[in-house]
C-alpha cells in the first residue's frame, strides 16, 4: 500500500491511525456525514489536510451492509465548516461525531451539487480517499458482517499540535519516522492441519 502513499505525500509518510469499522449483522451502527480532517484538526491540531486514507474491505461490501457513502468531489473545496473547532471537544479521545457532523442544510446544498456514491466491491478491494471528503454511512441492516480496515497515512511533515495531553498511542501512532518500503516476499504462516477444513 505504501507505493501509491508515497506518490501522493511525496516527502514520506507514516501511520497516523490504523482501525477496523466492524458493523456486525443486524445491529452495526452508522457514522454521520462528516469530513475525516475536521476531527483531526480539533483533536490533534494537524495543520493541513496532507493525509491519505487507505480502506481495506474484509467482507464483500454491497448497498446491504452499511457501505461508506461519499460525496464525489466534496474534498477539493475544503472543510465544509471552515469557523473555528469548538474548544472543549466532547471526547479528548474519540472525536464525538456530533462535534464535525455536517447539518442537514450543508447536505442538502452538497448532494444537490455533486451527488451521493456508495462504495463497494468484494472482499479484498482498496479504496484510497482523501481526508476531506464528505462520507458517512448508514445502519448495517443486512445478516452479513462489513468490517473495514482504514490506515491513515499523515505527511511528516504535518505533525500533530497538540494543545495538551496528545490522545493515547492506540488512536494516533507516535512512530513519525517516515515508512520505507521492502522488497520481501509475503511471508505467510502455515496453518495447522486442525484449523484446516474443520465442520462448524
Ligand atoms: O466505517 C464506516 O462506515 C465509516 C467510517 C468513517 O467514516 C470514518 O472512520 O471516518
Amino acid at each position: 500500500m505504501l507505493g501509491p502513499v508515497r506518490q501522493l505525500l511525496p516527502a514520506g509518510a507514516y501511520i497516523y491511525q490504523f482501525k477496523i469499522n466492524s458493523k456486525a449483522p443486524f445491529v452495526g451502527a452508522g457514522w454521520s456525514w462528516h469530513q475525516d480532517y475536521a476531527a483531526w484538526r480539533l483533536a490533534d491540531g494537524l495543520p493541513r489536510p496532507d493525509l491519505v486514507n487507505v480502506g481495506v474491505f474484509f467482507d464483500d461490501v454491497s448497498e446491504f451492509n452499511g457501505p461508506v457513502v461519499v460525496v464525489p468531489g466534496s474534498h477539493r473545496d475544503g472543510l465544509v465548516t471552515k469557523a473555528p473547532a469548538p474548544a472543549s471537544p466532547a471526547s479528548h479521545q474519540h472525536v464525538d461525531p456530533q462535534d464535525i457532523a455536517l447539518t442537514p442544510e450543508d447536505m442538502r446544498t452538497l448532494v444537490r451539487r455533486l451527488g451521493m456514491r456508495s462504495v463497494t466491491g468484494p472482499a479484498g478491494t482498496v479504496v484510497l480517499f482523501h481526508p476531506e471528503i464528505v462520507h458517512g454511512s448508514a445502519t448495517n441492516m443486512s445478516p452479513y458482517p462489513r468490517r473495514l480496515l482504514i490506515v491513515t497515512y499523515n505527511d511528516v511533515r504535518n505533525m500533530p499540535r497538540y494543545a495538551g495531553q496528545p490522545r493515547s498511542a492506540y488512536v494516533v501512532g507516535r512512530d513519525t519516522e517516515p515508512l520505507q518500503p521492502e522488497d520481501l516476499p509475503l511471508a505467510v504462516p502455515a496453518l495447522a492441519d486442525s484449523a484446516v477444513g474443520v465442520p462448524a
